[in-house]
């Protein structure tokens, strides 16, 4: 065992659980697994999977956190992410994900990231989209002694 972390698909068969598949994260410590969440990004039914990865770290370029977007190759996750995503140093990015739904109402399920050490905390905004996700966020949230206002980064 390493401390990398991993994500185990499991299944149900009769009365047993069998392990499908396991995604092993790739930076010892990251926390990889802190947060699961299944969403279909591309909309082609089939559920897709994000994992935060809170504690990654990267010098060039400098990130803090990460979330993996693995695609649904039908049954059958890839085993690669085929994006990751990452936030600023030593926020956290990736210590909550959640399944937004469809925020802007173009067909394709969001979902929102928590970076709760950046600044005063920071929830972000990707949208899913046909290729699977945005590059850069739609929506940034801070929180501000006590208010929320919204920020758009990328205007659709
Ligand atoms: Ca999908
Ligand atoms: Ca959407």
């Amino acid at each position: 065992m390493d401390a990398r972390g991993s994500v185990m698909l499991v299944v149900k068969r009769c009365d047993d659980l069998v392990i499908q598949q396991t995604l092993r994260g790739q930076q010892v410590g990251s926390y990889f697994g802190n947060a699961v969440v299944a969403v279909d990004l591309n909309g082609d039914g089939w559920n897709d999977l994000l994992v935060g990865a809170p504690f990654y770290f990267s010098r060039h370029p400098e990130a803090g956190g990460a979330v993996y977007v693995y695609m649904n190759g039908r049954e059958r996750f890839h085993s690669e992410p085929s994006m990751v995503l990452t936030g600023p140093v030593g926020s956290a990015f990736g210590m909550a994900v959640a399944a937004a739904g469809d925020l802007n109402q173009d067909g394709f399920q969001d979902f929102a990231v928590g970076a709760p050490f950046h600044d005063t905390g920071c929830v972000m905004i990707w949208t899913g989209s046909k290729e699977g996700v945005s590059v850069e966020p739609s929506q940034v949230s801070h929180t501000k002694v006590g208010t929320v206002w919204f920020q758009d980064l990328v205007r659709q």
